[in-house]
């Protein structure tokens, strides 16, 4: 796409937005130049109890620390909900749309407040004390964002999992961080079909004998196995509890919550983030990107098991006294036009989903769009993948009648919220960049050297210095926190991603430079596909490498070698599709299984993922120098048998 095609900030664009073209420049100026000043300023945003008087304190070298607001104390949950009483009683903080589209609720913050109060005290009865670590497997029902504030209101710390993750990730996750606790759901529900939480989390703690309660919302009334002492009903619990429970004064940097994602080696890690800088950069990157103004209705379509579904469907929003959307189902249920249908029924004017969510879509034409009024729309954004130009333009014109700005937010889990992205109103949009940096966030590229990049260059991303939303290292596991992040370049944070920046200095993220790769928007790293694929007796070796796919951005091509005396069959193949799919969970079922007598490897032994990589792209035609390989003649039989033609 040209880095000519603009989509220049229009005058009613621009009219009564938090930043308008002539003072981003400046305040970005001065966020990178003073950021005691300015970061001091902006925290203020918050109601702290003892106020900080340190700003910053941040080291990108040695062993890396990040600190913020250190001597300041308050609490994430009353920042959320407390505060905006008795003003906001009567405002709607959330609204609930069901999986059936006949389900809604709505919560108003004087609800909010009665809800959250009385789960703590809940947790608090079966025992939850402040450090303690919860594990929250949840449907997208509204006893999740409870649960999640609930923690944070008695200073316990979440670690939500993704309810379509397999008993093996709850139970990884839950031993991982020594998490005792465990909040859950009977079933879940999604486009039409029941999700077995509370069964999967029976069958993850056989490997958790450590687990003391196991608190179940009955959602769908399905029925459920019983472990008596140790499992509770909610609705029973909650009966004898009252809706008084004074919040935890915590310090800045006590830790909020874990979440856990996956990387280049290993096992997935525990991003662990603290209070106050997060909840800071939570709440100002929410209001500034999606330029919220009060009494405004905002719909972000993720899940709270993802790092978006806490910062953009939880805190941003809640710190802000907003009306935040949480929906249980899916985009293509009943039909395709249900996330037009649901910005009808409720007036959504801030609409925030994925670029795979609109590639979909896109594919099954306007009418379904079009079907319904989309007139309460007046800002779209993106984020989990690059948006490809197409789907941008689809999103814009069809979706957004021409008249909405795009929001295209790249960031990380790690990062805790938006750090690239177009501010409306004040900085031109082009289709398939998230533009410039968000104040206080100072990206620059490098060369495989660690040279600093000038000018419009291809690079790997890097982050120079500290930001208030900064993950603060990997639970229980330091080491590995500088070895991720800063041991590729000295005092720099690496992203794992690489990117151009043209000529006006707008970055391009052009995807993972790293063995992670982006399915539908979520991370899976391809070590742990492996590890679940050479877990199957069937075989002995595996390399799975991304490849570009029409919808979800990348697939999961496996290549796969079988033990001596198993034969490589098809059934064999879909019993491996299976296996990976109860290993992990549906987002990491292989799109493609290759089965191959040899890997490509070098004389040390290492595969050469960049052979494998060509293949499965279909690109065999330039695959290189294979001068180094041990073996030559592997390479043909990968061509020749290869599955993504
Ligand atoms: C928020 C989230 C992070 C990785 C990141 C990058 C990709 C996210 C993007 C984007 C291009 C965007 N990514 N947003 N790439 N443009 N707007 O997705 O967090 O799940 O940790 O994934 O996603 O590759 O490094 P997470």
């Amino acid at each position: 796409m040209s880095d000519n095609q603009v989509f220049p900030v229009t005058a009613a664009a621009s009219a009564n937005t938090h930043c308008t073209k002539d003072n981003y420049k400046a305040l970005y100026e001065q966020s990178v130049k003073d950021p005691d000043a300015f970061w001091g300023k902006e925290a203020k945003r918050l109601d702290w109890i003892t106020p900080f008087t340190i700003v910053k304190n941040t080291d990108f070298t040695g062993d890396i620390s990040v600190k913020w607001f250190e001597d300041g104390t308050l609490n994430a949950c009353v920042n959320c909900v407390d505060r905006h009483l008795p003003e906001k009683e009567n405002v709607t903080a959330l609204i609930w749309e069901g999986d059936n589209p006949d389900d809604s609720v709505h919560v108003t913050y004087g609800d909010l407040y009665e809800h959250v109060c009385r789960f703590a005290n809940v947790l608090k009865q079966q025992g939850v004390q402040k450090g303690d670590r919860v594990t929250i497997y949840m449907p997208m029902i509204l006893e999740a964002v409870y649960a999640m504030l609930a923690c944070a209101r008695i200073g316990a710390v979440h670690s939500v999992v993704f309810g379509g993750f397999s008993p093996d990730a709850v139970a990884g996750r839950v031993l991982n961080c020594e998490s005792d606790y465990i909040i859950t759901a009977d079933e879940g529900v999604r486009g039409g079909k029941h999700v077995p939480l509370k069964a999967n989390v029976d069958e993850a703690l056989k490997q958790c004998p450590n687990v003391k309660s196991v608190l179940v919302i009955q959602h769908t009334g399905g029925i459920v196995g019983w472990v008596e002492g140790r499992d509770v009903w909610y609705h029973e619990a909650v009966k004898s509890v009252t809706a008084d429970c004074p919040a935890e004064e915590m310090n800045a940097e006590d830790p909020l919550f874990i979440l856990y994602t996956s990387g280049s080696t290993g096992q997935p890690k525990g991003v662990l983030h603290t209070t106050g800088g997060y909840l800071v950069w939570a709440s100002m990157t929410h209001e500034y990107a999606f330029d919220y103004k009060d009494g405004e209705i905002y719909w972000c379509t993720a899940d709270v098991g993802w790092v978006t579904g806490h910062s953009y469907i939880v805190y941003g929003p809640l710190a802000n006294g907003a009306t935040s959307l949480v929906f249980e189902g899916i985009p293509t249920y009943p039909d395709a036009s249900r996330f037009w249908q649901v910005c009808e029924k409720h007036k959504v004017n801030i609409f925030y989903t994925a670029p795979t969510a609109i590639r979909a879509l896109m594919r099954l034409g306007e009418e379904p769009v079009k079907k319904y009024d989309r007139s309460s729309i007046r800002l779209l954004g993106s984020v989990g993948e690059p948006i490809n130009p197409e789907a941008w333009l689809w999103y814009y014109n069809v979706v957004g009648e021409a008249r909405c700005p795009i929001v295209d937010t790249w960031w990380q889990t790690e990062t805790g919220g938006i750090m690239i992205s177009p501010l409306p109103g004040a900085v031109d949009l082009k289709p398939g960049s998230a533009t410039l940096p968000f104040f206080g966030v100072q990206p620059a590229l490098v060369d495989a050297d660690g040279k600093f990049l000038e000018g419009a260059a291809s690079g790997n991303l890097v982050i120079t210095d500290s930001w208030p939303g900064q993950m603060r290292t990997v639970y229980g596991d330091h080491e590995r926190f500088k070895q991720t992040y800063f041991s590729a370049y000295k005092g720099l944070y690496f992203t794992g991603d690489g990117c151009r920046r043209d000529a006006d200095g707008y970055y391009w993220i052009t995807g993972r430079v790293d063995d992670v790769i982006n399915v539908s928007g979520h991370r899976l790293g391809t070590a742990e596909v492996e590890s679940a694929l050479v877990a199957h007796a069937g075989v002995s070796e595996a390399a799975v490498v991304g490849f570009p796919h029409d919808i979800k951005g990348q697939g999961i091509y496996a290549y796969v070698t079988p033990p001596a005396g198993v034969e490589a069959t098809e059934d064999l193949r879909k019993e491996l599709v299976t296996w990976v799919r109860k290993e992990i969970g549906p987002i990491a079922t292989p799109d493609h299984i290759q089965f191959a007598p040899g890997l490509p490897k070098t004389r040390s032994g290492k595969i050469m993922r960049r052979i494998l990589r060509k293949i499965a792209e279909n690109e065999y035609g330039s695959l290189g120098d294979t001068s180094t390989l041990a073996d030559p003649a592997v390479v043909d039989d990968l061509i020749k048998n290869r599955r993504n033609k």
